[in-house]
């Protein structure tokens, strides 16, 4: 929309004729994209073959390679250059893994094809021409195939825009459009949940006041779930420039995938469940550490809260109206003249006693780093050496961290060998290379700025890198990085700018504190963000509509191996109301990332700031968000340890159900909460769809049979939300903030299903060292089955060294009309007890 209105305005000069006729060419221009593949050389036939122990190297009549890759039974590599050998080089900053045990697998060979079977999957590759085929092992059915041989640029016709000669040719892949196809992840896309029928392009972007629709944004997942008849696959397409991505847009008959550059390289996902998938996929990319417990806490934030006094009034403010929150950011403002690692000496004179007043309301603090650097070469005569405290100093004349990057030569380059200097907050800026891993160390000792004066988290913004000479990255087409000496240009590492920033910061966090778990926000990122950092969704706007698209969103990131995701609450640009906020505080209270957070402009949204009426419900959510920690903590373990996200779509947990596959306007938390959001003004009502098995209404214990869609009342103080019959919820006491008080008592909320069972396994660990990783947790599994008129209620023996001490259980039945509790003392030993 915005090109189109923007080429009317620049071809207003000329006369009207002309100017339809250059309209039409330049919109036939931007839409032709889809088509081009048309125009693409396909890879010759394979004439022979290599086999080693992984797999087996293709050589086509074309002088092209193609290699196929066995890394776990469902897991599949696909490699390809064109017209040259594949190149020895082979790296990627989103690959966590490359030691997997050897898998067993066999080759076959026919007049038509080769074909690798392991224990899951058989890829068939059919030699002429060369087409690609997944088939299921078992069944021998076809999950995934090439529509067309895979394909390069060999004419130049997708040389257009912004494409950079140094990149290589454009590469692709087609596949063939199942007729009942669906297609889910791609990561952060401002569209719905099933993204068959749209087209999508990955190049990561600031994009204030995004609109569904808006593409692309500020993150780059080229990894989707195709999922159909119950059967789901994953592709990853690892190839970090510039993509391209369409699920059927003008065609019926195939996808296809494709880049401005790089390599042909994907890999290949055998479900059939998307939960499986989901695991391979954090084992390939990299599994989510656990973050501290306290992130999952409230966090309270504004473009800008300043001076320090005001910081501390927004804790008091929070303590005085008894809700509850965790964490403070502190955005743009608290910097000396946007130097990233300063402190501005009139807004925040003290800030270690900032922090340690905040600490003993059980307040943390967050503050931003954006990667933009003051250009700032030192005045003549000043004195550039650093005081131990350089963050505290004056820093007009001679700022410590432009002097210390410029001599070690860490800043970003052109290809003539000039400083790059965007223009982003400080003015003129200079961007860290860190693919230069010395950079990335020093950026992540930087952070002893913060560390030093008891920050406790940090949030990276700006970093798709946003550039306001040129927002589409223009103006850093020729920026050189070191790239493990490979040294090239923008359009490769843009994408992954941000993975290797928050990697950076990351890294520098557990060096500052070891005994820690680092807390890093980004807001841009690739395929492997998850290593690093959570993400919020960037500068949304307060409008109903962008509520509504909010879930899709996480749904999707969840889908794409992030699982930690929210979006700011209550939205970030423009005004909110009462009833919004509180709407939109019905969906924050579950989502992992709870903050609210506004923009400069914007007015005021605290939680407290329509009146008492909205105000006693949001803090009705918000305790119960706090009341649900052992619950939500133990989604977190599970999405640390499975890759299955907090946040889902139905369909994650009931893919069968096809009845789940567009539903984008309901969610769950883990296994066992569904909520069906109210996302329209002056709505008290609504449809749930159900799926199959029994649901209990969170609220009044109605049971409900699934498998349909109901009718539910929905008055500003509810949102609808329901349990699946056979799960238990972990509930801890209410908590202004986590720690204020033991998980003590622990109360299971007992849901039987049909037959009367149900069950869980509560995970516990100390919430914020890196000590669980070495077996320092607590897994206490809870069973419970009906016996007679009463049930059964046995705990398991605890698994894990993690010992929380003595508390009270409870148990609760929530089948019955008149709750039937049970107390009893956890003294971590297997037991069972009678509830009668
Ligand atoms: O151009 O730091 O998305 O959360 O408050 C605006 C100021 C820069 C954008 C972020 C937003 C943040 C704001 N930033």
């Amino acid at each position: 929309m915005e090109n189109y209105s923007l080429a009317l305005l620049i071809l207003r000069p000329l006369n009207r004729r002309t100017s339809l006729i250059l309209l039409c060419l330049f919109v036939l221009a931007s839409h032709c994209r889809a088509q081009d593949i048309a125009s693409l050389e396909k890879i010759g036939p394979a004439v022979s073959f290599t086999r080693n122990d992984k797999g087996i190297t293709l050589n086509c009549s074309d002088k092209s390679q193609v290699q196929l890759t066995v890394l776990a039974p469902d897991l599949i590599r696909v490699r390809a250059a064109f017209t040259k050998p594949l190149p020895a080089r082979d790296h990627s900053w989103a690959i966590a893994r490359d030691d997997w045990q050897p898998t067993q697998w066999s080759l076959t060979e026919t007049l038509d094809a080769i074909t690798i079977v392991t224990a899951e999957v058989e890829a068939v590759v059919h030699r002429s021409p060369m087409l690609i085929e997944f088939r299921d092992a078992r069944t021998h059915s076809t999950i995934n195939a090439d529509e067309q041989p895979m394909m390069y640029d060999a004419r130049g016709t997708m040389r257009k825009g912004m494409f950079d000669p140094d990149a290589g040719v454009f590469v692709a892949a087609a596949k063939k459009l199942g007729f009942d196809e669906h297609f889910y992840g791609l990561g952060e896309k401002a569209a719905r949940l099933d993204k068959r029928r749209g087209g999508f392009v990955n190049w990561n972007s600031d994009t204030p006041g995004y609109v569904e629709g808006r593409d692309p944004l500020y993150q780059t997942v080229p990894f989707y779930i195709g999922l159909q008849k119950g059967t789901a696959y994953g592709i990853f397409f690892d190839n970090s420039y510039r993509s391209h991505f369409d699920f059927g847009q003008f065609s019926q008959e195939h996808i296809w995938f494709g880049a401005e550059g790089g390599e042909m390289n994907y890999y290949f996902f055998y479900g059939p469940s998307i939960k499986k998938i989901l695991g391979r996929y954090a084992d390939l990319t990299g599994h989510m550490p656990m973050p501290p417990m306290w992130a999952l806490g409230n966090q309270q934030s504004r473009y800008s809260y300043y001076p320090d006094k005001m910081v501390e009034e927004v804790a008091r403010r929070y303590r005085q109206e008894d809700l509850p929150l965790d964490v403070i950011h502190i955005d743009i403002h608290y910097l000396n003249a946007y130097r990233v690692f300063t402190w501005d000496p009139q807004r925040f004179p003290d800030p270690t006693a900032l922090m340690g007043k905040l600490k003993q309301q059980g307040v943390k603090v967050v503050t931003i780093v954006d990667p933009g650097i003051k250009y700032q070469p030192a005045a003549p005569g000043a004195k550039t050496e650093a005081s131990s405290r350089p963050e505290l100093g004056p820093q007009e004349k001679s700022y410590y961290v432009y002097n210390q990057g410029i001599e070690k030569g860490f800043f970003q380059k052109r290809k003539n060998g000039q400083l790059f200097i965007p223009r982003v907050w400080p003015g003129d800026s200079v961007f860290v290379d860190y693919t230069l891993p010395e950079a990335r160390k020093w950026w992540g000792d930087l952070h002893r700025a913060y560390t030093d004066h008891g920050v406790q988290g940090i949030w990276n913004d700006m970093n798709e890198p946003a550039d306001f000479v040129d927002q589409t990255g223009g103006n850093q087409r020729d920026v050189v990085s070191f790239d493990e000496g490979e040294k090239t240009t923008h359009a490769k590492n843009r994408n992954v700018f941000a993975l290797l920033e928050a990697r950076a910061t990351y890294e520098g966090l557990q060096r500052l504190q070891p005994n820690q778990r680092p807390y890093v926000i980004t807001r841009a990122g690739y395929a492997g963000i998850q290593r690093y950092a959570t993400m919020w969704t960037g500068d949304s706007n307060s409008t109903w509509d962008s509520l509504a698209l909010s879930i899709p969103m996480f749904e999707s990131l969840g889908l794409s191996g992030e699982p930690f995701v929210g979006s700011d609450a209550g939205g970030f640009i423009g005004r909110d109301t009462g009833e919004m906020l509180t709407r939109w505080y019905q969906v924050a209270f579950l989502t992992p990332f709870c903050r609210n957070h506004k923009d400069v402009k914007g007015y005021d949204q605290e939680p407290w700031r329509f009146g008492k009426y909205y105000e006693d419900i949001i803090r009705k959510y918000l305790k119960l968000r706090y009341e649900l920690m052992p619950f939500l903590y133990t989604t977190l373990d599970e999405a640390h340890r499975t890759g299955a996200p907090i946040f889902r779509p139905l369909l994650l947990n009931y893919q069968n159900d096809e009845n789940t596959l567009d539903i984008d306007d309901e969610f769950m938390i883990g296994d066992d909460l569904l909520v069906a959001p109210i996302l329209k003004p002056n709505q008290t009502e609504r449809l749930v769809y159900l799926p199959k098995g029994t649901w209990y209404d969170y609220w009044t214990n109605k049971k409900y049979p699934g498998g349909t869609m109901i009718r539910v009342d929905a008055p500003l103080e509810t949102v609808p939300m329901f349990v699946r019959g056979g799960a238990i919820i972990p509930l801890g006491p209410s908590m202004s903030y986590v720690g204020e008080k033991p998980f003590d008592p622990i109360s299971f909320a007992i849901y039987p299903d049909e037959n009367g069972l149900a069950s869980t396994t509560l995970y516990e660990d100390d919430g914020s060292s890196p000590a669980y990783q070495d077996g320092a947790f607590r897994r206490t599994k809870i069973d419970v089955k009906r016996a007679g008129i009463g049930y059964l209620v046995s705990v398991g023996a605890p698994v894990g060294n993690y010992n929380p001490g003595r508390r009270k259980f409870s148990f609760v039945i929530k089948a019955d009309p008149i709750a039937r509790v049970v107390t009893i003392a956890d003294e971590g030993q297997a037991r069972t007890l009678e509830i009668r």
